[in-house]
């Protein structure tokens, strides 16, 4: 198996990279910034259509999207294992599915913080806040009566839920008005695997890879 990780720890990448060691998967990191114009050549884009990071190469199949690459990914390799962190049954996937896309499409548009984006944060100002809120407010009525998102143990789930609740975006969030949530995504955040991703990569100043290898 050769797994290559295009994008910076900086970047929704992070979620892919903490989603390969929790699987235990060994890879080849290519640290491409969001504004590194390698994204947009002809060879970054016949990998990924839309030019962006994360971007991942699984022996020779190309995915790009976070969520996809980590259901993709905890699909082939963690669904085995006690817990598995995807889940078997149809009906465990489809909830990993639905909390993953509803972080993304009613979470992660109200909470980032990218460069790229800031003209349309400062646009929509305080007209946001009720989303977040109300979103924040969900989240903290589901991990009020469990644990975890989708069953009894930790699953990818849970990992893609909260990689859109990152520390750096968290820290902008009033979580006190919402315990569960931050018990929560301290138990995600607190993973070895989490741990062993954001040491190895969180200090790091942001390398630009700006002659980087082509993909
Ligand atoms: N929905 C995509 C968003 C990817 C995305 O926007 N990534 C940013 C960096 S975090 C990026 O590459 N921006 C550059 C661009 O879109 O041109 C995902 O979850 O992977």
């Amino acid at each position: 198996m050769t797994l290559i990780i295009y994008g910076s720890p900086r970047s929704r990448t992070m979620r892919t990279l903490w989603a390969a060691a929790e699987l235990g998967l060994t890879y080849e990191h290519v640290p491409l910034t969001w504004d590194d114009p390698v994204l947009k050549t002809p060879d970054f884009l016949r990998l990924n259509p839309v030019g962006s990071i994360p971007t991942a190469v699984d022996d020779g199949f190309a995915l790009s999207e976070s969520m996809a690459i980590n259901l993709y990914l905890g699909k082939k390799y963690g669904s085995v294992g006690a817990p598995p962190l995807y889940p078997n049954s149809p009906e465990g996937e489809a909830e990993v599915w639905r909390w993953s896309l509803w972080a993304q499409g009613h979470l992660e548009p109200w909470v980032q913080r990218d460069a790229k984006l800031a003209p349309l944060r400062l646009a929509v100002g305080d007209a946001a806040e009720p989303l977040v809120q109300a979103a924040l407010a969900t989240l903290d009525r589901i991990l009020s009566a469990r644990a975890w998102l989708v069953g009894d143990h930790f699953t990818i789930g849970d990992l893609n839920v909260a990689g859109v609740l990152s520390p750096s975006r968290a820290e902008h969030l009033a979580l006190k008005d919402y315990p569960h949530v931050g018990a929560w995504l301290a138990r995600c955040y607190d993973r070895p695997a989490a741990r062993a991703t954001r040491a190895k990569f969180g200090g790091r100043p942001d390398v630009s890879s700006r002659s980087p290898r082509t993909p």
